[in-house]
């Protein structure tokens, strides 16, 4: 949180997060344009897991933040004089800020500015471990960063022609600075997502193997801190971290589960949030296809909150699953916390979400029971077939064996009679063998 000014790098890198050290003495001051309510409780939230300490909070009821202060003109009378009671040293907004707003702010408040997305990626950059994920955030920084860039230059440039065309003094050595520090964004916006394309191919073959296992691939999808990891762990017997913090995970961890017999492979990853930056949906492509390619997502919530929380989260994850393209995969609704959770909520969500499956990742709670309705939601994805193998095509019995459970199979003069129920995908690899149609082998090729 210790970006500079205006987004502005100086002398170094123009992606460096600044110091780390000492952010615990950052003394944060809230605000926030809301049409109605007052709880910026995520935002404190966000602070925390930044280590950035709340001495206050200002909320302006208005449709729309003003577009060139945020706030209206007596609100930030209002705020100066409350930010410098509580001694804060930063002000966050719980909004992402127009280059311009956050310039004006800063002017008017005499301390810096830091909006959502600043804080939302600090967190990120705190918490990447992976190479993957270290390059996937400063790409997301980078971008962040550019936009101010450009906003302070057509600033500057405004500026400029209002003195008169430009002419002698208008063009400072600013300038040629923000020239050089836009150069360098760019030169390694394109360097890490030439990295990240790499990143990418790897990742596609190894789904591609996994693929040819015909393993059912599950995602785990959700807000932040509202147990994913926690249902992996108690799903598969894996030991995922997990702590109450936001956006602990970053990078996607894919794990094996038995479901009556049959394998799944099951992955964890990074968590979603309201008003998640653009920056980081767009750096974090190559993660999130895990989630757009999955058979079969489970959504899972904190049904410990009220219903109205509960409903705006689960709102903010189906915006983005729709965004990265994951909409129309089937899904299923996971409420976790039951253990937190008393009568009458309970009775409550079963009211307002009848399909929602209640867990408790914790305690192991109704575990079972989602377990019954994954392998039913994948069994409703199954295919009849009726192959007819060649004798010489054993192995592919086997392989079909492995995948599909139960099967009637019946010896014939022309080969193995094969009947019953498959994945889609593998009724494809198999469709030449089937004689459902037209009774007759379409093509006794091999595959
Ligand atoms: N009471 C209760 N707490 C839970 C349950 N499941 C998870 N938690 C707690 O919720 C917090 C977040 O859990 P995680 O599993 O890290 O959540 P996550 O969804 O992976 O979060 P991120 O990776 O940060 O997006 C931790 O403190 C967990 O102990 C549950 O069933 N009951
Ligand atoms: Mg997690």
């Amino acid at each position: 949180m210790q970006r500079s000014r205006h987004g502005r790098t100086g002398e170094t890198h123009p992606n460096d997060p600044g110091p780390r050290a000492g952010r615990a003495k950052q003394r944060a001051f809230c605000i926030a344009a809301l049409p109605e309510g007052d709880d910026l409780s995520e935002l404190h939230e966000l602070l925390r897991t930044a280590g950035v300490a709340v001495v206050g909070e200002v909320v302006q009821h208005r449709e729309h933040p003003h577009p060139n202060t945020y706030l209206g003109a007596g609100k930030l009378d209002d705020v100066k004089e409350q930010l410098k009671k509580a001694d804060a040293n930063v002000v966050a907004c719980d909004d992402e800020l127009s280059p311009r707003q956050e310039r004006n702010l800063e002017q008017a408040l005499g301390v810096p500015v830091v909006d959502r997305t600043a804080i939302i990626l600090d967190i990120f950059a705190g918490h990447a471990n992976s190479a993957e994920g270290k390059l996937q955030v400063e790409l997301a920084q980078l971008e962040y960063n550019l936009a101010r860039m450009r906003g302070l230059w057509t600033h500057l440039e405004r500026l400029g022609a209002g003195r008169g065309e430009g002419g002698i003094g208008t063009r400072g050595p600013g300038e040629s600075q923000l020239e050089t520090d836009r150069r360098l964004a760019r030169d390694r916006i394109s360097a890490l997502r030439r990295k990240l394309r790499d990143v990418k191919g790897s990742r596609a073959v190894m789904r591609a193997e996994r693929e040819r296992g015909h393993l059912p691939q599950v995602a785990l999808a959700g807000y932040t801190n509202a147990g994913k990891s926690t249902l992996l762990n108690a799903l598969t017997g894996a030991a995922v971290g997990v702590r109450d913090r936001l956006f602990h995970t970053l990078d996607p961890n894919t794990r094996a589960m038995r479901l009556d017999g049959r394998p799944y492979l099951i992955t964890d990853t990074v968590g979603f949030i309201r008003k998640l930056p653009h920056q980081l949906v767009d750096a974090f492509g190559a993660t999130l296809e895990e989630t757009r390619l999955a058979d079969l997502i489970v959504h899972v919530v904190d049904a410990s909150v009220d219903e109205d929380e509960m409903i705006e989260m689960t709102r903010a994850v189906e915006e983005v699953l729709e965004e990265i393209g994951a909409g129309e995969r089937p899904r299923l609704l996971v409420l976790n916390k039951a253990d937190a959770i008393d009568a009458d909520r309970r009775e409550e969500l079963r009211f307002h979400h009848p399909d929602g499956i209640l867990v408790s990742a914790l305690t192991g709670e109704g575990l079972d029971d989602l377990g019954e309705r994954i392998e039913r939601a994948f069994r409703e994805t199954l295919r009849s077939v009726d192959l007819l193998l060649p004798f010489d095509q054993g192995g592919r019995l086997a392989e079909l064996h492995e995948m599909a459970g139960d099967l009637d199979r019946e010896d014939t003069a022309e080969g193995v009679r094969v009947r019953g129920r498959v994945p889609a995908t593998v009724a494809e690899r198999f469709a030449r063998f089937d004689v459902s149609k037209n009774g007759a082998v379409a093509d006794n090729g091999v595959a």
